[in-house]
């Protein structure tokens, strides 16, 4: 058999009568491969229908010079049968398109599937009838098909993109697409070839195709990042895992963030040095590791601009090293989006193939292609001779397969078109709701394109086959996404969305690359584990956010949200859940210190600021240590007195290190984290009268502290919220000092513990009931806790000083926050409020371990800002009016 060509017995079907099958698949590519022998070996009758005349599905297109793979195909293979693992050998780290073509051919025919697939066949549309059930397909050859269950496995990246350039029908010469490449190949010998666009297909085929015309113009509208791909046999460390444990490691892949098996980077990349970095770096340059070098560096990389950009200065430096000519170089150097949130590139001699004579760049962002003509390609500067165009424009990708093949009309008529006007809709990427027994493989809302696709397929092929089977066996003959799930998703999606930088760029990850589409994250950038975790959760659960229903009116229906947790408090809740602890009340205050003593000398340090400085204040009855954290740029600034969190029991000024250096660089802002007295060694007032002491000793002491002149604020997180408000009232009272806003996070404002809150989010959250049960206990007596002192919400609220009070979802402290933030407005304290929702109460504290929360630590450095630009306005107001 030669390369590319796969032998075909394809299933004969003749027209006229309809086809009537359990199940329905559109695609005979990687998905649709692994779902006929699933669906074959659990029973059901099936068949496959694809418009291409072979198997294959984007490795049957995709035959453009230089295709390849750009995970390491060890990992890019099927797993479901070690005789399967045995039987085939990849040749090179990074297989090629034929490679990969004819392993495809290989399985296909392994597993005798060709007899269910009809090829050259196109899917011409879909409907559900409701009353039989049933999918009914009609098709552009042979009979139609009606089935119960309709899959989609028609990819990712299979719709290929109109060029959108005027005059494409005026051309002379040869035009080719890098995803519809001829069969027989093409010659380019001799010819003035022109590429355009410059994505991963671009990359690959480009420093090939340099090589055999006789001129190369590269039409370049966006620079890509691209890597060394240093293709060669699988490197012998590799093969020695594989031999070693190949089980184990697909295991590993099967649970990891990108469905490849290598552990992400943990230090973050303000821990390290500039020389470790860069020695990071040029080991990752030299492996040629795409997923490594996207995810091995440092742990910031993938979440924050200031991580990423360090990396992205690294790629630009090897283009200036590679490419000779300054000007060529500079084209060639992405700067419009940080490094991964656009699809980077693995390369074989990309950056090299610029130095080549015959080949030139022309950078369209500085002179756009104006039409295509007979002759060739014009910009408006220049008009370029040419004998062959190679389209390497990309895809309508993720929904473009699905939506453009055919229409799908769901249930009451309702169709996919019209449902996915505004971006593409799913529970799980997987199911629709309002279309029943319809299901998408690696679809919009899945992990698909940001992972290894054969891990998330045989997930989703798993999941899938598996509940059709329960299905039967519970009598059930349709299942459909409920509304309310899929909404859910949608939003976990957006969360989900937030940690990662693909927002920074545009991409067909997003579908700006198709003039008119909708502009949506396409692909669940939770991660493949996780993803896999939440789909089996969805079983345990009872079939979470689905309605199945069987003959003579059985039906169920489980709906709700499987996900209402932001993605990283729930990995964290999940990884403290499996550290099965005893609960913090059970070991006592000393106990509970070592505890958290423990706990937070795991976490990642805080990023640097200009200062950190130790020192000791007067409380209120003696001294007191305190840590100053000083913004890096020139001062005098503002002052925050900052009260850490614990229940009046644990912590110091030292242990919300991460948030007050956080606080202090987002906020431009010098924060004093006081240690004030702890109880039962001190109990109720000491923490209360040590919070205001320490307050006014930090506003008599400010110009030495490097502070602004005007009224200091203050901040607290948790029990030391609870502080702060005393502070005000008790400053109010006491004659000063002046305190120009107070920043309440997640504080303790009140001694009732019948709020729903409290009930709601009682166990499973880390902050407990039983918890804060203790917590009071040992700081106050029952008798003490009205006092306003304790319980800030039952004192005199007018006069105090304008607030911003944050609260989490699932937080027992969520009432009394929102109670607290009322209460002060309903006196005329003006009040803004942070309701942040799917946080716990620990999540904005866990600094760069809930990345979600960036959004809301950002809000509260503008309110510190807001508070001391009001005081100043106040300030000036009274002069102004002393003046007059
Ligand atoms: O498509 P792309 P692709 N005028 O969309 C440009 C996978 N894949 O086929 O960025 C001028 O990435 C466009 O410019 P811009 C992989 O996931 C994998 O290369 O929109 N230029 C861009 O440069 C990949 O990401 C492998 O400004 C125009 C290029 O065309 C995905 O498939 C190999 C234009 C399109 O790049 C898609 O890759 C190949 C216009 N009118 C592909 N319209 C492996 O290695 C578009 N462009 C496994």
């Amino acid at each position: 058999m030669s390369d590319g060509v796969v032998e075909t017995r394809a299933s004969e079907v003749s027209g006229g009568e309809t086809q009537t099958v359990d199940v329905a698949v559109v695609g005979a590519g990687f998905a649709g491969l692994y779902l006929l022998h699933r669906l074959r070996k659990a029973g059901f009758s099936t068949v496959a229908l694809d418009t291409a005349n072979d198997v294959g599905g984007t490795w049957y297109w995709n035959r453009y010079p230089g295709a390849r793979c750009d995970i390491q195909t060890v990992d890019y293979s099927y797993t479901f049968d070690p005789e399967l693992e045995k039987a085939w050998q990849w040749s090179e780290k990074y297989a090629t398109q034929p490679e990969i073509l004819r392993y495809l051919g290989f399985v296909a025919d392994r597993y005798d599937l060709r007899r269910d697939i009809r090829f050259g066949t196109r899917v011409l549309g879909a409907s559900w009838d409701d009353a039989k059930e049933r999918w009914l397909l009609t098709t552009d050859k042979g009979p139609a098909v009606s089935c119960r269950h309709y899959i989609m496995a028609t990819g990712c990246l299979s719709q290929p993109k109109p060029p959108e350039i005027d005059g494409v029908h005026d051309f002379k010469g040869e035009i080719y697409f890098t995803s519809r490449w001829p069969h027989d190949g093409v010659d380019l010998r001799g010819k003035r070839v022109a590429v355009i666009g410059t994505g991963s297909s671009g990359i690959q085929s480009i420093p090939i195709i340099a090589e055999q015309a006789a001129q190369l113009t590269v039409f370049q509208r966006t620079p890509n990042f691209a890597l060394p791909a240093h293709n060669g046999p699988l490197p012998a460390d590799r093969a020695a895992q594989l031999a070693e444990d190949r089980n184990g490691l697909r295991e590993q892949a099967r649970w990891s963030m990108a469905g490849v098996p290598i552990p992400p980077a943990t230090d973050f990349s303000w821990a390290l040095s500039e020389a470790e970095r860069r020695e990071r770096f040029e080991k990752l340059w030299a492996s040629g590791d795409l997923v490594g070098m996207l995810t091995q560096l440092w742990a910031d990389q993938g979440v924050d601009p200031d991580g990423n950009a360090l990396l992205a200065d690294l790629i630009r430096e090897k283009i200036h090293e590679i490419v000779k000519d300054p000007e060529t170089a500079a084209a060639l150097t992405p700067h419009d989006h940080p490094f991964g949130a656009k699809r980077p590139c693995l390369d074989t001699n990309y950056y090299q193939t610029f130095n080549r004579p015959n080949v030139t760049l022309v950078n369209l962002r500085q002179e756009p292609i104006t039409s295509i003509t007979a002759d060739g390609i014009k910009t408006d500067r220049r008009s370029f001779d040419i004998d062959v165009i190679v389209f390497a424009t990309g895809f309508d990708a993720m929904t473009g397969a699905i939506r453009a093949v055919h229409p799908i009309t769901g249930r009451g008529g309702k169709s996919l078109e019209d449902v996915w006007a505004n971006g593409p809709q799913t529970y799980l990427g997987l199911t629709v709701a309002d279309f029943p027994n319809l299901f998408l493989i690696t679809g919009p809302g899945s992990p698909s394109v940001l992972s290894n696709m054969a891990v998330s397929i045989e997930q989703h092929v798993d999941w899938v086959v598996d509940r059709l089977v329960a299905l039967r066996e519970a009598g059930f003959t349709t299942i459909e996404a409920t509304e309310t799930a899929q909404a859910g998703w949608a939003r976990h999606m957006a969360d989900c969305a937030t940690v990662t930088l693909h927002r920074l760029a545009n991409t067909w990850y997003t579908g700006a690359n198709v003039p008119g589409k909708p502009q949506t994250l396409m692909p669940y950038t939770g991660g493949v584990g996780p993803y896999r975790g939440i789909c089996n959760e969805i079983v345990s659960r009872g079939m979470l956010g689905f309605k199945l229903s069987g003959p003579n009116g059985a039906s169920q229906c489980n709906d709700g949200e499987i996900v209402r947790l932001q993605p990283d408090v729930r990995l964290v809740l999940n990884m403290l859940a499996e550290m099965n602890l005893p609960p913090i009340e059970s070991m006592g205050a000393a106990g509970a210190r070592e505890f958290v003593a423990q706990f937070n000398a795991t976490r990642p340090p805080g990023r640097p600021v200009g200062e950190v400085k130790d020192g000791t204040l007067q409380g209120a009855d003696g001294p007191l240590p305190y840590r100053l954290y000083r913004p890096a740029t020139p001062g005098p600034h503002p002052i925050v007195v900052y009260f850490h969190g614990g229940g009046w029991v644990l912590g110091d000024e030292q242990s919300d290190d991460p948030f007050c250096r956080d606080m202090c660089r987002r906020s431009n802002m010098i924060f004093v984290s006081v240690g004030y007295r702890h109880a039962p060694e001190h109990r109720f007032p000491a923490a209360a009268e040590d919070g205001y002491a320490a307050t006014r000793w930090v506003a008599e002491h400010a110009a030495e502290l490097g502070g602004r002149d005007g009224p200091v604020l203050v901040a607290g997180w948790s029990a030391g919220g609870n502080i702060a408000a005393v502070t005000c009232q008790l400053a109010r009272d006491r004659g000063g000092p002046l305190v120009g806003g107070q920043l309440l996070v997640c504080p303790v404002t009140d001694c009732s513990f019948d709020r729903p809150s409290y009930t709601d989010n009682a166990a499973g959250y880390f902050l407990t009931r039983g918890l804060m049960y203790w917590f009071w206990d040992i700081y106050c007596s029952p008798a003490d806790r009205t006092d306003p002192r304790a319980s800030p919400l039952r004192g005199k609220l007018q006069g105090l000083p304008p607030a911003y009070i944050v609260t989490c979802e699932f937080d027992p402290l969520r009432d009394e926050g929102v109670a607290y933030a009322e209460a002060l407005a309903a006196n005329g304290v003006p009040v803004g409020q942070l309701k942040a929702h799917g946080h716990f109460h620990s999540s904005f504290t866990m600094v760069d371990v809930v990345i979600t929360g960036v959004g809301g630590r950002m809000q509260m450095a503008e309110a510190l800002q807001a508070f001391t630009q009001s005081a100043e306005e106040g300030e000036s107001q009274e002069i102004n009016a002393a003046a007059s």
